[in-house]
């Protein structure tokens, strides 16, 4: 079984991967952290600061993994049984994604995708989508688990481009 946890930077990704991964006994893994590691990517991308993720690479790398949690905004893409989508409130991504010191066009960008839907709308699949808005890290571990014993589909849960449409 290999579950992804996407969404957008600063939703919560690491944060509940962690958790999952002890509860489920399954490995934790970072995407960010072994494309940087392992050297998986094409090149860096100064404009927005982040690696450009070569993906035969890393799909070479995940080949023989099972029993994962995939932890990365681009998770859904590589092949998951099971694809957990965690949403949160645009204005409270710009706010974490500023105490981790992204610039403002990589904050704008993000905050424009998850108005956007993005990660979901990429999301194939089993897929289980989550607002994880002022809920505990715990309780939304415990949503996901019951989501995956009971295989559980949802998409659909937010809307915040009625509301936050002047960002785009
Ligand atoms: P990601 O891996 O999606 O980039 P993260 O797990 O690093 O996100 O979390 C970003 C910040 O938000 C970090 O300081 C922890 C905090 N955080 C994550 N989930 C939370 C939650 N459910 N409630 C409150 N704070 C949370």
């Amino acid at each position: 079984m290999r579950i992804a946890i996407t969404g957008t930077p600063g939703v919560g990704k690491t944060t509940i991967s962690k958790i999952l991964s002890k509860k489920l006994g399954y490995e934790h893994i970072d995407i960010t952290e072994i494309v940087k590691k392992y050297h998986l990517y094409k090149e860096y991308d100064e404009d927005m600061e982040s690696y450009v993720i070569d993906f035969n690479k890393l799909n070479n790398f995940l080949k023989n993994k099972n029993n994962v949690i995939l932890d990365g905004h681009v998770s859904h893409l590589l092949n998951p049984d099971y694809t957990i989508v965690l949403r949160c409130n645009p204005e409270i991504i710009k706010e974490r994604l500023k105490k981790r010191g992204y610039k403002e066009k990589k904050i704008l960008e993000n905050v424009q995708a998850e108005i956007l839907d993005v990660c979901l709308c990429e999301s194939k699949g089993k897929v289980y989508e989550i607002d994880t808005t002022n809920k505990t890290p715990e309780k939304i571990v415990d949503e996901i688990i019951l989501a995956i014993n009971g295989k559980r589909e949802r998409k659909g849960v937010v809307d915040w481009l009625s509301k936050y449409y002047y960002l785009l």
